[in-house]
């Protein structure tokens, strides 16, 4: 979903990285996030959904970022600044996203 902070997320990441990517634009403005080929794919109903190569899935934007940056720079080796790395994704996620992203996408999409 082009207009989506979330996708950017993973986007951004892969772009970074140099991992070659093939964008399917499914958004919730036209409903195909509720569709039942999509929901058979993430039962959640959400975007971000990364599919592998090998066809395995995975949703949750943060969940993808860890995936992607497994032995990269993104994510530190030492355990003390990993935790800060996971500390940044777990405040997005309950006290950014929710408050001020979902805010900014409804004041912003219609
Ligand atoms: N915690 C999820 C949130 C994903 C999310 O909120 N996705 C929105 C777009 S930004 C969505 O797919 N909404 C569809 C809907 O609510 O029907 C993540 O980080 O991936």
């Amino acid at each position: 979903m082009i207009d989506s902070g979330n996708c950017y997320k993973p986007r951004l990441l892969m772009a970074k990285l140099g991992i070659p990517f093939t964008r399917i634009e499914v958004s919730s403005h036209t409903g195909e996030t509720r569709k039942a080929d999509y929901v058979a794919k993430n039962p959640n109903a959400m975007v971000p959904l990364i599919e592998l190569d090998d066809g395995r899935r995975i949703a949750e934007s943060n969940a993808i970022l860890l995936y992607l940056a497994e032995g990269t720079r993104f994510l530190p080796a030492d355990r003390y600044e990993r935790a800060l790395a996971y500390q940044w994704l777990f405040f997005e996620q309950y006290s950014h996203e929710p408050y001020i992203a979902v805010r900014k996408a409804l004041l912003t999409f219609p």
